[in-house]
């Protein structure tokens, strides 16, 4: 789907955070990284259904998420995005989060509410790909969306 001037793609596969931006990389891609309020509704809303829906299809208020390319940058202190260096700024923390449950948490999901929560990088949840838009289509359709 295209938003703007960039592509995304929802991968149904739930990977580890290497194993996801392998997989953007190898179709020319990125593990998606969010710049606007606008950006991050519209994936919010093409992707991750509205926050009304969470109890009754997601087992836990942390389940129905996407790895978003973001990780904690120790020497900074802060969560930087990987392409561009710059500080996560969307999507927002959800309420006590990050938290850096166990120690362990420097990866960072996108919630189905939309926020942002931080999480162990090998855990396991499906991603979204975001490229600049060009002359080829993306990926073959998988699925809707
Ligand atoms: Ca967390």
């Amino acid at each position: 789907m295209a938003f703007g001037s960039h592509c995304y793609y929802l991968s149904h596969m739930e990977a580890t955070v290497d194993d996801a931006m392998d997989f953007c990389k190898q179709n020319g891609s990125y593990l998606i990284e969010i710049n606007s309020p606008l950006e991050n509704t519209w994936i919010k809303d093409s992707y991750l259904l509205p926050v009304n829906g969470v109890t009754d299809t997601c087992p836990k208020f942390y389940s129905c998420s996407v790895w978003i390319g973001a990780r904690y940058l120790s020497s900074s202190g802060k969560f930087v995005w990987n392409q561009t260096g710059e500080e996560m700024v969307y999507p927002e923390w959800d309420v006590n989060q990050p938290n850096n449950r166990k120690g362990q948490q420097d990866c960072v999901v996108l919630m189905r509410k939309g926020k942002a929560n931080d999480r162990g990088c090998r855990d396991k949840f499906q991603f979204i790909c975001e490229k600049a838009a060009k002359v080829l289509p993306f990926l073959p359709p998988e699925g809707e969306g």
